[in-house]
């Protein structure tokens, strides 16, 4: 009993004195907790408004028309613009007026670049041409809205052979090639008749690992081939094929055969056709009458049964002609050249 109200009466004060240590610690440490709580919020918020802000900046240099083109994104590998089948008919004349008015993002001389994303090919649209003005407005009327959905990084060059002298299909696609070039860095060549026209816009006008032959679904053959190794109409190779091959054929003269060498260079080089299938392949040609000092060329079948011997003079490498005028008009560049006469 003694012992116990001993041990009471003296554990009385030191038990308070601890009580009091006790709180003292943890009020310091609740007051460090406090601080460091507050230091640390103030940090985040700062970092979060840093990145906000940075954020908020970048979207803006994005949308900002100047973005230069290798800041963009890459175009995806299909364009979810495509629409897929269209309705094509020549029945109401076209207007180019309105049809500049419908396609503001085309620039002068019929160049376009997505503005959204970085194309993945540049691609140079070549027309031969002489004498066929109603359909060129119908290859552009129709082609333009295709080619800008296929988000290319595109320029039309319409190669308007000068003079009366007979036509020269091949030596026409020959000059676009090489004033195409001059123009810009172009990395891929659609060589296009004027009077044909894509029946789906799936039917990209691109270059792919194989030369392509486009228009292999034609109204004027029933919608397929008229033969396995047809290469005429609508063809792309890219600029290290094109050049693989020496170029297309400068001296066909008149209509025909000339398509069928380009066949024969592509395969003596090793390489094969790629096509789309039929339904994607369908096109629409342009009803006329046979042109002018465009007769069939009584030289063809001789000079198709040749072209291994003859690719390796006659191209590229031997191609010469003059410009008389280029133009750049709102939705085309127009290229006037003297192509010569062929040899008599
Ligand atoms: N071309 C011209 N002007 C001409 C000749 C040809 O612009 O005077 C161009 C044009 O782009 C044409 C292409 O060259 O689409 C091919 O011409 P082509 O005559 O070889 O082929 P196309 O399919 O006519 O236009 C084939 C003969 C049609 C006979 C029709 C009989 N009903
Ligand atoms: C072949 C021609 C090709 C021509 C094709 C289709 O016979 O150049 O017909 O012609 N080859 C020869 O004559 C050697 S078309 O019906 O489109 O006028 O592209």
């Amino acid at each position: 009993m003694k012992e116990q109200l001993v041990a009471g009466m003296g554990a009385l004060p030191g038990a308070s004195l601890q009580k009091a240590c006790r709180l003292l610690v943890i009020f310091c440490a609740l007051h460090l907790l406090v601080t460091m709580v507050y230091y640390m919020a103030g940090r985040d918020l700062n970092i979060f408004q840093y990145f906000t802000e940075n954020q908020q900046s970048q979207h803006d240099w994005k949308n900002a028309s100047t973005t230069p083109a290798a800041e963009l994104l890459a175009c995806p590998e299909t364009s979810p613009l495509l629409v897929g089948p269209l309705n094509v008919e020549f029945s109401k004349p076209v207007d180019l007026e309105e049809t500049k008015k419908e396609n503001p993002a085309v620039r002068d001389g019929g160049r376009h670049t997505p503005k959204d994303c970085r194309a993945l090919q540049k691609v140079a649209l070549i027309i031969p041409f002489r004498h066929r003005d109603e359909h060129l407005k119908y290859w552009l009327y129709y082609l333009h809205p295709i080619l800008q959905r296929q988000q290319l990084d595109y320029g039309v060059y319409v190669i308007n052979q000068d003079g009366e002298e007979t036509f020269n299909r091949a030596k026409l696609l020959n000059v676009g090639f090489a004033e195409a070039l001059k123009d810009y860095d172009y990395d891929c060549f659609v060589f296009s008749d004027v009077d044909l026209i894509p029946m789906d816009d799936r039917n990209i006008y691109k270059c792919y690992s194989q030369p392509r032959h486009l228009s292999v679904s034609m109204d004027k053959f029933g919608f397929r081939l008229p033969y396995n190794q047809y290469f005429g109409g609508v063809s792309a190779l890219s600029k290290e094929q094109f050049q693989k091959i020496n170029g297309f054929p400068n001296n066909y003269w008149g209509w025909g055969g000339e398509d069928d060498d380009i066949y024969n260079r592509i395969t003596s080089r090793g390489m094969s056709l790629s096509r789309p299938d039929a339904i994607i392949g369908k096109c629409r040609m342009i009803h006329h009458n046979r042109d002018v000092k465009n007769e069939p060329n009584p030289q063809r079948f001789d000079r198709i049964a040749h072209t291994k011997e003859t690719m390796n003079s006659d191209g590229l490498n031997s191609l010469s002609y003059e410009v008389v005028k280029t133009e750049k008009k709102p939705l085309y560049t127009i290229i006037t050249v003297n192509i010569g006469l062929p040899k008599r």
